[in-house]
């Protein structure tokens, strides 16, 4: 009796411990370009370069972009995708002109980027990404364009949650 009670108890604190952990390792703050930082991208016209950082990683509602350069030497500034395309710098929604800038991803969506600088854009300083709505992110209600990763996303939270109230149980039973 007093035994059930006590398990009980250890596995709601496992569960509320876990799920605390899980959410607090949601935002991401990734460094844009990591050692390359924020520039013209080297190699010569490799105009894929952000585009191909980019690739493989999945941005969330909460996550800091870092854009790491020189002040006066780049800017970053946020455009609409028919300026991303055409590397129009000239009425952008934003603009970081003071080197490093950190933008938070704080809704769903395409957000694109470019400096404004002339040439650099056309030289490859471009990076546009996809953010979807994070685990444990409940804002933004409908406004997220591929549901299907959202469920993905959150799945390893139930996983692991199952996997710790069934370490409880066996502990304390
Ligand atoms: C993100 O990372 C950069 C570089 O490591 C750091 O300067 C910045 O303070 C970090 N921002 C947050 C909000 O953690
Ligand atoms: C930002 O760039 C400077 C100069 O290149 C470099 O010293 C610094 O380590 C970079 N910071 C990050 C977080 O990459
Ligand atoms: C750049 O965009 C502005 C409006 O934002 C427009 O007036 C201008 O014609 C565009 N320039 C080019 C070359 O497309
Ligand atoms: C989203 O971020 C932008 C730029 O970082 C900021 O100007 C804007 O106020 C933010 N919006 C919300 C709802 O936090
Ligand atoms: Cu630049």
């Amino acid at each position: 009796m007093e035994m059930k009670s006590m398990s009980t108890a250890a596995v709601l604190v496992a569960v509320v411990l876990a799920s605390t952990v899980l959410q607090s390792t949601d935002a991401a703050n990734y460094t844009v370009g990591d050692t390359t930082g924020w520039r013209v991208p080297p190699s010569g016209g490799n105009s894929d370069f952000y585009d191909e950082w980019a690739d493989n990683k999945n941005f969330f509602v909460g996550d800091i972009l870092e854009f790491n350069f020189t002040t006066n030497i780049h800017n970053v500034a946020e455009v609409t995708e028919a300026a991303y395309d055409r590397c129009n710098g000239t009425n952008p929604i934003s603009i970081h002109s003071t080197g490093p800038a950190s933008i938070t991803l704080n809704r769903t969506g395409e957000y694109h980027f470019i400096c404004t600088v002339l040439g650099h854009c056309t030289g490859g300083q471009k990076l546009s990404v996809d953010v979807q709505s994070g685990p444990g992110t409940n804002s933004t209600p409908g406004s997220t364009p591929n549901g299907g990763s959202s469920s993905s996303a959150s799945s390893p939270v139930a996983a692991v949650s199952v996997a710790i109230t069934s370490v409880a149980l066996v502990l304390l039973c």
